[in-house]
């Protein structure tokens, strides 16, 4: 899509020079570890850069790229999973946790990349696949071979009952029962996702330890940290017991709709972390993020451990994976501010599992404010943020037209009412080039999505207005600016239903007030609470830095988001 600057020319503010130009000089950081108020930057190396020409991209295509994530500003990126693999799951289905999937390079390319990294001082993050191994592991081929072998136990087994087709009447996430009834054994093994994904068994103290082993290994070649796979889905009941139907309907796969009481968050995931946590220790950058789907803060809360010995930053869903209101982000603020015992927030709004934020939220309306908005949201209070390739593009969800494109299998299992996952897969837009410079394949992967033409790298760098030179504006103003910084926060004009307020003030005073519209239509208030009468924009979706704003009378354009420096 290209920009839609008409949609900017509101309430009588100037459009134009659209972003700051704040100080070259970052402050000294403090002595706070790298993942505190740090920006991740999501990798899906499939669909990165291809360097090779098959159309797949590949760990040599991260490298290459590596000086764009510095100048983008990002402190870590997390790599989707690169090791061997059958690919069922592109990636979440590992055969050996040690081995790169030729796929995607060699060992070397991954040192090297390692390295070229550290240069530039960003942390690589792998992903652990640490609920469920390929089918093809060694342990799981071992393990369905008999009863007996050493790793009998490595997965969740149940004998067949008679009259029962299943062990319980446990669903897959992605469709179908989670028992399959294999042979030799003439039992059912656990699937929480496809069954080429078996689970591994976690009450067994043979399988944390060859796992702990595993996150030993990369640690020592250089790898930061981890983000953890599907954590929920760590324990099940070992009583079984059937679950109950949470509401009437079918899901796209044809299933009844079930509460998942014995299978997600058990308590048991906290002991496994801790242990975690305890081997990341050994490492002065070690840092866990969690891919932590839950139902509320309370539950969020417990996963950094009570005494910060679990996760370091599970991800907070809450703000960023329900619907578009002021409301609703005042709350997942608050919450985060106040419920989280002083740990970092990790917000995040994109990642390869959930239809880009920008065509999930919103009204189809101003996309472009919309995406400044939510930037500006995600990465201007106190937390960490994960960002998704391509977000800082405005790139969008391209959703197959035919089932038969389909890559992704759940796609065409969940066909037409869940259309997978490729729409937020496609190949990162580097150029205006066929393939959007992804690929000198004439036939990546996945087709480019439409709108490559002006939604790129090479043209968003050259334009001072891009949706790319804002979030490296924001990105280097969330170091730089004291407020934004070190600032505490406090919400303002909280029965706003509209427009989100907040400001952040710093031990030295400075202080920056954070005002987005949350709606697609243009919004006037008045600040309230404040000594400060005026504010001088450093950085905006729709005002000049240095305009100067009268808190009085505020005025938005549709998702218009604004960062300002307040006057004393
Ligand atoms: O996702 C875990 C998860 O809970 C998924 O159900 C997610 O909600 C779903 O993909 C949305 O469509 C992780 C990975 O992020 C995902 O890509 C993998 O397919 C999955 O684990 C299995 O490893
Ligand atoms: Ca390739």
């Amino acid at each position: 899509m290209p920009f839609t600057r008409s949609s900017l020319l509101l309430a009588g503010l100037a459009v134009a020079a659209l972003v700051s130009a704040p100080g070259q000089n970052s402050a000294p950081r403090s002595k706070t570890p790298w993942w505190q108020n740090a920006v991740i930057y999501q990798v899906y190396p499939r669909s990165f850069a291809d360097t090779n020409g098959d159309g797949i991209g590949d760990l040599n295509g991260i490298t290459a790229h590596l000086d764009y994530l510095h100048d983008l500003g990002i402190d870590g990126v997390w790599i989707t999973p690169f090791f061997q693999s059958p690919q069922v799951d592109f990636g979440y289905d590992i055969s050996d946790y040690r081995a790169i999937d030729p796929q995607y390079g060699t060992m070397a390319d991954f040192d090297r990349l390692l390295r070229e990294a550290k240069k530039r001082n960003i942390r690589i993050l792998a992903d652990f696949v640490v609920n469920h191994t390929s089918d093809k592991h060694p342990w799981f081929i071992e393990s369905r071979s008999s009863r007996t072998n050493s790793k009998a136990d490595w997965f969740v087994w149940r004998d067949p009952e008679p009259g029962k087709s299943a062990p319980s009447n446990w669903i897959s996430i992605f469709g179908g029962s989670a028992w399959q009834l294999d042979t030799p054994r003439n039992q059912f093994y656990y699937h929480a996702f496809y069954k080429e994904q078996p689970d591994l068994n976690w009450r067994n103290p043979a399988v944390r330890n060859a796992m702990y082993d595993v996150m030993r290994f990369w640690m020592k070649r250089g790898v930061a940290g981890f983000r953890l796979d599907a954590v929920p889905h760590l324990f099940e009941d070992p009583q079984l017991g059937d679950e109950k139907v949470l509401r009437p309907g079918k899901t796209a796969y044809g299933d009844p709709i079930l509460t998942r009481t014995h299978t997600d968050n058990l308590p048991e995931c906290e002991d496994v972390l801790k242990e975690m946590r305890k081997v990341t220790n050994q490492f002065p950058d070690g840092v866990l993020v969690g891919e932590t789907y839950v139902s509320g803060v309370k539950e969020l809360a417990k996963l950094y451990g009570a005494n910060h010995d679990e996760l370091h930053l599970p991800m907070d869903t809450q703000l960023g994976f329900g619907t578009l209101s002021a409301n609703r982000y005042r709350k997942a603020l608050l919450e985060a501010e106040t419920q989280l015992n002083g740990n970092t927030p990790l917000f995040v709004f994109n990642n390869h599992d959930n239809v880009r934020s920008i065509n999930r939220l919103g009204n189809g309306t101003h996309k472009d404010a919309l995406a400044r908005m939510l930037a500006t949201l995600m990465l201007t209070p106190r937390a960490s943020a994960l960002m998704y390739y391509g977000e800082e593009l405005g790139m969008e969800n391209d959703d197959p037209k035919r089932k038969e494109d389909v890559k992704d299998i759940v796609g065409i299992r969940g066909w037409p009412e869940d259309k997978g996952r490729d729409g937020e897969r496609k190949p990162m837009q580097w150029n205006g080039d066929t393939t959007a410079g992804f690929s000198t394949s004439r036939t990546p992967w996945l087709t480019v999505a439409p709108g490559y033409e002006t939604v790129n790298v090479s043209i968003e760098t050259r334009d001072p207005g891009s949706l790319l030179n804002y979030y490296k504006a924001l990105l280097r103003l969330r170091k730089s600016d004291p407020a934004l910084r070190d600032g505490d926060f406090a919400l303002l004009n909280e029965d706003d239903a509209n427009v989100l307020l907040f400001v952040r003030r710093a031990p030295d005073g400075t202080a920056a007030l954070v005002a987005l519209n949350c709606t697609p239509e243009a919004r006037s208030i008045a600040v309230r609470g404040l000594p400060e009468r005026s504010a001088k924009v450093l950085l905006s979706s729709f005002a000049a830095a240095g305009t100067t704003l009268d808190n009085g009378t505020l005025q938005l354009p549709p998702y218009g988001a604004v960062v300002a420096r307040l006057a004393r």
